[in-house]
This record gives C-alpha cells, structure tokens and sequence, in this order.
C-alpha cells in the first residue's frame, strides 16, 4: 500500500537507503500532506470554534502517521531502509505558536475532537517568531526570536481573508490552516490560522526579540504574547486580540450563513468555546457583525450571542485575570467598545453588586464580560473549579450557578504514550491487548500487578525510555546522563507558584547532605525545563540559581558522581516527549490554590512515572485515583493557604530564621558560590525567599525535603517500586482528552458526531 522506496526513487532519484534524514522526513511530510489533503473536512450543521491565544502542537509527523494507521508500516519500511523514525523526526521544526499548558491543552483537544468526529476547528493566530527560543548565556535566559516558518510548509493556504477595522486604520487577514487528523477517522478537523498581510519580518532583529510595538500594521502576528511591561506593549496584546476575535467572528458568521443560517439562529450553527480571558472580545465583536452588518436588532444579537459562547477558565492568579483599560479598547475597536459600555450597563441593571461589574473605575473585566455574556464557565480540574465556586468568583455562581461545572483536563494518549513511549506501548499491547488505543481504559494493566514478567517488562520500558532521553540531552545539549541515575523531572513555566526555587534548595539540602558523607545509593538526575517570561525577573533568577547550582555541582568531584542538575534549554514539546518518558519522579510541587490543574502530571503517571506532590488542582484527582500507596503527598492544605493569605499571616522571615532552612537559602549568597553566578540576581532571589515568599517555598520546605528522602529510599525496592509505576499507568485513563472532550461536548457544545 505503501512504497517508499517507490516515492524515494520518484522525488530524489535515489533509493531510500540513499537518503538523509531529512530528505526522509520530506518525504513522509508529504505523504501525510497528500493522504489529509483528500479527507474530507468533518462535517455538522452545529460547528464548534476553539478560539485560543495559543496552540502548542509539536512536531506532527509521527502523531499523523499514527492517526492514519500507517505508523507501523512505515516504521518498518523505514527500519529495512536502515532509517530510525525517530531519528528522521529530528529533523522536523516545530511549530512556535503556543506557550504553556493552556495551548498544550488546546492541541491535546484538537487531537480528540478530531478523533471522535466532532466538527470543530481550532482558531487563531500565525505567530511568525512564536513566544520565544531560549538561550543559556552567563547561565542566564536569553530570549531570541523562534524562527519555525519557512522551514518546511506544514501550512495550508486557504486562500481568503478578512479586513479588521482599528480605530483610524484598517488591516487585511490571510487565513492559513493545518489539518488535523483524527485516530482512524476518514475525515478530519483543522487549526486555522490567520496571519496578517504585510507582516514585516524585518523588524525583528536577528538576536533578540525587542521590536518596534508601535507599527502595529506590521507586527500583529510576529510574537505571541509581545513583553507588556509598557504602554505600547499592552496596546499592542490589545490589538492582537481584537485582530484574532474579528477574524474569528467573521469566519464564523460566514461559514454560518454558507450553511443556511438566518444569523437569529445562530447558535444553531455554531459554539465558541474560548480559552481563557484572551478571546472574550469575540462576544462584542459578535454582536457588532449582527448588528451593524446585518441590520440584527441589538437585544437579538445579544442573546443569540450569549446562547453560543462559552468561557475556560485556566488560573486563579489575579495578574492573569486579564482588565484592559477601556481606554485602550476605545483606542482599538472604538464600535467594540461602545457595545462592551452597553452589555455593562444592561449587566449593572441585572445585578448591581460593583464585584460583578464588567466595567469598574474605567477598566474592563475580561472574564467578567464573559461570564455574563456566555453561557458556560468552566474550571480545568475539580479543586480549581471548586475554588472559583466557592471563592474567586463566587458572586457569579450565586448569580448564574447553572453555568458552572468542571471539565477536568486531559491529554492524548496517541502523543503521550503510543509516538512519545513505544516500548510502554508495546508491553501495553501485549498484556491487555490494543482496545485501549480507541477506549483509553487502561484499568486491566492492574490485574498485572504481581506479574513479574510485566513489572520487569516496564522496568525494561523504562530503561529504554531512559536511553532515548540521554542521547536527547546529549545531542540537544552536550550532557550526559548516567545510565543508573534516578531520574527526577519538573518541566514548566517558570512562575514562583510553582516552586521551581524550592526544588533547588531541596538540591542544596541534598548536595550538603553529600558533602557530609551521606552517599545515595545510586546517582540523582534531577531535570528541569522551562521558560520563563522576559518581564518576570524573579523567576528568571530562579533559572539563574538552577544553572548556576548546575555547575556548582558538577564541578565539585566530592559530588557530581551522585548528584546531577539538569537545565534543558529550550523546553518544547519535542523535550517533554524525551523527557516524560524516561521519569521516574514527577515533581508537581504547586503552592496548594495556585495550579489550576496541570497537565505534565497526568503525561507522567501515564508514562509511569510516581507523583510527588502537592493536593493542588488535579493532583487531587490523580492521589484519589492510584490510592496513597502509589503516590507521596506532602504540603499545606489549598484551605490553609487561602487561610493564611486572608490573614495575611504567613511570615516568611520567621521560618527562613530556623537554623537549618537558614542554612539552605543562604547558601544562594555564599560568596563563593555567588561568584559563579551573576551576584545581583542571586542576591534579589535570596532576598525575596527570605522576606517575602509569596508562594511559601519555606512553608513546605521541610516536609518537602523529609518525603524526597523517602521517596528515594523507596525507588531502591524495585519491585514495590515497579508496582507503583504500573498503578500509575492503569489509573491514567481517567485523563484521556478524549474523556474530557466527551464532557465539554455532552454538556456545552452539543455537537452531532460525523458518522462513518
Ligand atoms: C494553565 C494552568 O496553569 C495549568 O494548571 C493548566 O493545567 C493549564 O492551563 C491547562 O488548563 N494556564 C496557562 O497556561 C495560562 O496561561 C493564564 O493561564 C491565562
């Protein structure tokens, strides 16, 4: 059925043999292309439009040979060739267009969508430069623009556009598309992305990603989230947005009309769900089109709209809880505006309560103006949609409760498991057969608890995954790992709540720990990865103590054969799937309120890895699903946090006082040690932990650094270990995004599968 060989002697005139790895990965790119070009486009009277800020996608070569059904043939024809898929995949780009677990999730749920035939379609932007590459110099994050387009064509050019209106000027749209292939569907889905006409790639410099913010019609789809540390900055994300939104709109009542839509009945034909705060202009936008286009009277635009938008909420951090100035909104799209002052008046005669008011002291409330204005808010997992219930929006949920519920977040189990872990994939095939490819249910595997051919199996899976990553971390960036360490992961953003700093004071308490004579009984290789933003100087001096600590260590003889510190440049979604793989520990060690959800825990019990967290967002679900036997908790309650920062009780001082923590933070300004390092950064990094510590690193430190040493201790009983590992595995099916998009669809959206 497929001819490789064939294809290779077509497009190069050589054998498959002959060819390098990326002539092959050109090769399969456009077998791909050519098999998605002729799948129809799944179709739906009611169409869904996930309209994000974001997509974080990764590399789709390997997913789509998967989701064609031809992942083995190729992978064999390639092998007999003397090709190594993954090897040929390296040299795929990819895509920049997304930035952290909200545009993860957003690809995880175009994946499943698309797999039960759903008809929906990913909107948003073609970010040319994406979010940022980083760079390690001086042991510090430096930021340069991610240069992926042009690299190889993985984009559709759908050949139209749209003209948004700004206040005093106007700009045109060209929409793109990738195609998205759903798990053995004979149709598929698309992420549709619009780009701007006359973007100016020139204008960003080569080694950095300062540029001028002011030429917004020329710069609109450069970056996404450009720094906003300014007042152009700001205007600038302003501007974005509304150019995705009123792209998005007009697609939407568009496509609506083709199919027969009198625009009163609009939400027959279509539902938006938008993730986060970052789309929410859409509502108005909406309700401009109908209105000022198509001669709608107002008060029916607004409800038809409020029938079909439906709003995600993925933080409590209030600085994420976007508020433009309506200033700015004016400045922008002065007739949006005009209509946003409207819909908070009509809300304000509804209820007068100032807290649920869309507008307050001149500035407007995003996620307010969705709420009001949808008719489905939504957490990401059970805690954090409790805690918005319950707390941070709780005057919305007495005014509207029947809009709430909870979608608790999930991952595709075709990247996360069957392209990122194809030794665990295997075993899995051959203890409980293939059904879980299509149901995600892995529950059988625990049948197989005291198999010992099984646990050896995945130990033996582990191993495999642990090699794959070593000759990652090698080739990517010059480290080696070695081949008995316990490997010991926390991959995401930087940000304080995460409390990437207490992890490395962990790492001094242990280094110190050695210092004195305490071997461990194997090598410790402990990885982080992750960007943090330009803007946000702490979290970049945590990165800074993190390389810096690196260094320290490795260069300390006494040491570095028991301790390792990893910082992998350029976090992506190609080292997460080298990288989750190969864990052993899955750090998720979230100031208990702060994490939403998370998402990297469910793609590391998935992948076997053993949890040590603690009970914030779905931790929660993940310690109910394995039992207390198969997963280490430690850490405050998220009610004591909530209590301590309605107090304002917590004093950082007094415990960073106790003699052996004191030890630890100030370790970060020995004057040795600070002359490895950039002496200012480690010194603000130090202060900040000693007298402020908003997200309590030292309130957990202990407890954090007595439970590592038992997990550790542990890992060396390899059975009990292994059956842990193999708990995690068959309690993971709970978080197929597949399951979650089952729910978004039975409870918001609504939409009839394509049948086949
Ligand atoms: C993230 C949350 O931090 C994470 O807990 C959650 O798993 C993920 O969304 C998906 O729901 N939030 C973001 O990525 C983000 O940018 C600010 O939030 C808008």
């Amino acid at each position: 059925m497929i001819d490789l060989e064939g294809s290779a002697r077509e497009a190069f005139g050589r054998g498959l043999a002959e060819l390098g790895d990326d002539e092959v990965c050109r090769l399969l790119q456009d077998l791909v292309r050519e098999r998605a070009r002729e799948l129809p486009v799944v179709r739906g009277k009611r169409r869904l439009y996930y309209v994000s800020a974001e997509f974080l996608i990764g590399k789709l070569l390997t997913c789509n040979l998967i989701n064609l059904g031809i992942y083995d043939e190729v992978r064999s024809q390639l092998a007999a060739a003397g090709h190594d898929l993954a090897r040929v995949e390296e040299s795929e780009v990819e895509p920049a267009l997304g930035n952290g677990g909200l545009g993860r999730l957003a690809a995880c749920f175009l994946d499943s969508i698309a797999t039960l035939g759903l008809p929906g379609d990913g909107v948003g932007l073609n970010y040319h430069y994406g979010l940022f590459r980083q760079r390690f110099s001086y042991k510090q994050q430096t930021a340069v623009p991610d240069e992926w387009l042009g690299c190889q064509d993985v984009l559709n050019d759908e050949g139209t556009g749209f003209t948004v209106r700004f206040g005093g000027f106007s700009v045109t749209s060209h929409l793109y598309s990738i195609d998205v292939l759903g798990y053995g569907r004979g149709a598929k889905d698309r992420l549709r992305l619009f780009d701007l006409e006359g973007a100016d790639d020139s204008l960003v410099p080569a080694d950095s990603i300062d540029f001028d913010k002011t030429q917004v019609s020329r710069n609109l789809t450069l970056f996404l989230y450009p720094d906003d540390s300014d007042e152009d900055g700001r205007l600038l994300r302003v501007y974005q947005q509304y150019f995705m939104v009123s792209n998005a709109a007009q697609l939407i009542v568009a496509e609506a009309l083709e199919r027969g839509s009198r625009l009163t009945d609009l939400d027959e034909y279509a539902v938006v769900q938008i993730n986060d705060t970052h789309p929410t202009m859409v509502i108005p936008e909406l309700v401009r089109i109908l209105v000022d286009e198509h001669g709608v009277a107002f008060d029916d635009a607004v409800a038809v709209v409020r029938r079909m938008v439906a709003y995600t909420n993925h933080t409590i951090l209030a600085e994420a809880l976007e508020k433009w100035p309506l200033a700015y909104l004016e400045r922008v799209a002065p007739r949006v505006a005009q209509i946003i002052v409207r819909l908070d008046e009509l809300a304000k005669e509804r209820c007068s309560d100032p807290e649920v008011a869309i507008i307050v002291d001149g500035v407007v409330h995003m996620a307010r103006l969705a709420i009001h204005y949808g008719f489905s808010v939504n957490g990401v997992a059970e805690l954090h949609t409790r805690i918005l219930e319950q707390t941070e929006l709780h005057p919305f949920f007495e005014l509207y409760p029947e809009r709430f519920s909870n979608k608790t977040n999930g991952i595709t189990f075709r990247r996360w498991l069957m392209a990122a872990n194809p030794d665990l994939t295997d075993l899995i095939d051959r203890t409980i057969g293939t059904g879980w490819h299509r149901t995600a249910d892995l529950s059988p595997l625990a049948a197989h608890a005291d198999d010992s051919g099984v646990l050896e199996g995945l130990a033996l899976a582990k191993e495999g995954a642990k090699a794959r990553m070593r000759d990652f971390l090698w080739r990517r960036q010059g480290v080696r790992v070695p081949e008995d360490a316990i490997v010991d992961v926390q991959v995401k953003r930087f940000h304080e709540y995460k409390r990437q700093q207490m992890l490395a004071l962990y790492i001094i308490w242990k280094y110190l720990d050695i210092k004195n004579g305490n071997r461990p009984a194997r090598p410790i290789t402990i990885v982080f990865g992750g960007k943090a933003a330009p803007a946000y100087t702490i979290a970049q001096d945590v990165i800074h103590l993190i390389v810096t600590l690196g260094a320290w260590i490795a260069n300390d003889p006494a040491v570095a054969p028991y301790l390792q510190v990893v910082m992998v440049e350029n976090y992506d979604v190609t080292a997460a799937e080298h990288l989750i793989p190969a864990a052993d520990v899955s750090e998720q060690i979230s100031l208990a309120s702060k994490e939403a959800s998370g998402t990297s825990n469910m793609k590391f019990m998935l992948n076997g890895a053993v949890t040590l967290c603690t009970l914030d967002g779905a931790n929660v679900e993940i310690a109910r699903l394995v039992g207390p036997e198969n997963i280490y908790t430690f850490g405050a309650s998220s009610e004591e946090v909530e209590r301590l920062y309605a107090e304002g009780s917590y004093d950082a001082h007094a415990l960073y006082l106790r003699p052996a923590t004191k030890l630890l933070v100030d370790f970060i300004t020995n004057p040795q040690f600070m002359a490895t390092g950039c002496p200012d950064r480690l010194r603000r990094l130090h202060d900040d932990i000693a007298w402020k510590d908003w997200f309590m690193a030292l309130l957990d430190l202990e407890e954090f650094i007595r439970v590592k040493e038992v997990v550790y201790a542990d890992y060396e009983d390899r059975g009990a270990w292994m059956r842990k590992s193999l708990a995690n595995v068959a309690a993971a099916g709970a978080f197929s995004s597949d399951r979650t998009i089952r729910q978004y669809n039975d409870d918001i959206w609504h939409l009839v599968p394509d049948e086949e």
